[in-house]
């Protein structure tokens, strides 16, 4: 039985690739950070019974050395992060601490307790900002240039992982995924506040949903499609860096029009912008190429954005008849 190492485990991410791995037979462990209220810290994974969880902080080397030493992994998943991106600019410094630093801690840790396992880096689309290749495409050798403190402090970690992988050989990839999401993704991301409010809406429970930019462009798949490019990512004998992505491009506004007419609604009648939710720097356009990982290792998502977003719609519909 092989054992998986999970940071933040409890996280839209960590709870589906704990979901997969346990139905792999893995044995599936993790840190979750100690928070003030216990309540709904483990809701994602509450059903799943055969986690074994420790408290742990990226920001805290000695309990992720601790952490490795009882576990033992044979898999190391990187998750954890500050992983919003309007909020890093709110929070950057503890945002690089964690996604920066945090990194080199627990890669540090790797090294010196179980430098044989293999590990696997969060690495993300919002890495190559402001740059889109020729063929309005962004993939693996393209260049990067974030527009984003979440962003800048993701490049370190990619960049840390990289040079740990050729200077001391060990075994380290970066998935660099795009957008993802699910019903479990937080409710402050485009995708979850857009669903749900729209659902609130057809509900008669709400009458306005305040938006951002509705012009940006991103390249939005399922987690579960992704957790699973995760683990191959892992098991292919040689280390490298993928790119994760439908290669379908959408704007805010195209995601507003499906999911109000899906409800038999006119988004118009309820989108508002609220200069609150735009950002300092947007990056306008997100598009992945994912071809090497189709190729090489088989990876192929199973839902489309319609799929994805109406098993959005369900959840909150289901949500708010039982709490009726
Ligand atoms: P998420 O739902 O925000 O989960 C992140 C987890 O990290 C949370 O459980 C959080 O715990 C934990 N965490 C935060 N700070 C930590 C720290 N200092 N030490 C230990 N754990 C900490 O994010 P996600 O969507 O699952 O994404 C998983 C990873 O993929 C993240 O690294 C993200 O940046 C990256 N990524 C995500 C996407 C996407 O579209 N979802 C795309 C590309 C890359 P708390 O609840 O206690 O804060
Ligand atoms: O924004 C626009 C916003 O916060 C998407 C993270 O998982 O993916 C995610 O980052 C777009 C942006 O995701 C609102 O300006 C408009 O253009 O859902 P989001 P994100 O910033 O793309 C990347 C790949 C990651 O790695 C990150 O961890 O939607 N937008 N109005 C809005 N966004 C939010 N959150 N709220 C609004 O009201």
């Amino acid at each position: 039985m092989k054992t998986a190492f999970i940071t933040g485990i409890a996280g839209q991410d960590g709870s589906y690739l704990s979901e997969l791995l346990l139905e792999k037979g893995y044995r599936v462990t993790g840190i979750i950070r100690r928070n003030s209220t216990v309540e709904h810290q483990r809701d994602r994974i509450s059903h799943l019974n055969n986690v074994e969880i420790e408290y742990g902080d990226l920001l805290d080397q000695s309990s992720l050395e601790n952490a490795l030493i009882k576990f033992k992994p044979d898999e190391i998943y990187n998750l954890g992060a500050q992983s919003h991106v309007r909020i890093s600019s709110d929070i950057p410094q503890f945002t690089v601490q964690t996604n920066a630093n945090g990194v080199l801690n627990l890669l540090e840790a790797y090294k010196r307790v179980c430098p044989g396992s293999k590990f696997y880096q969060a690495s993300s689309s919002e890495m190559f900002g402001s740059s889109v290749d020729e063929d309005g495409y962004q993939r693996e050798t393209s260049k990067m240039t974030p527009v984003s403190p979440y962003g800048c402090s993701k490049v370190f970690g990619y960049n840390i992982t990289r040079y740990y992988r050729n200077a001391f050989g060990l075994h380290i990839c970066n998935g660099i995924l795009f957008n993802h999401e699910s019903p479990r993704r937080g409710s402050n991301f485009v995708t979850n506040k857009v669903v749900k409010a729209a659902v609130e809406i057809s509900l008669g429970l709400r009458k306005q949903l305040e938006l951002g930019n509705m012009d940006s462009f991103r390249d939005w798949g399922h987690s579960k499609d992704y957790v699973k490019a995760m683990n191959l990512i892992l098991q292919n004998p040689n280390p490298g860096d993928w790119v994760v992505a439908t290669g379908e491009t959408r704007s805010v506004r195209d995601m507003c029009i499906y999911v109000f007419n899906k409800l038999g609604l006119n988004y118009e009648d309820y989108v508002v912008q609220n200069a609150k939710f735009l950002r300092p720097e947007e990056l306008p356009y997100l598009r992945g190429d994912s071809t090497k990982i189709r190729t090489e290792l088989n990876w192929e998502p199973e839902y489309t954005f319609e799929t994805l977003m109406n098993e959005m719609i369900e959840f909150w519909q289901d949500y708010f008849k039982n709490i009726k």
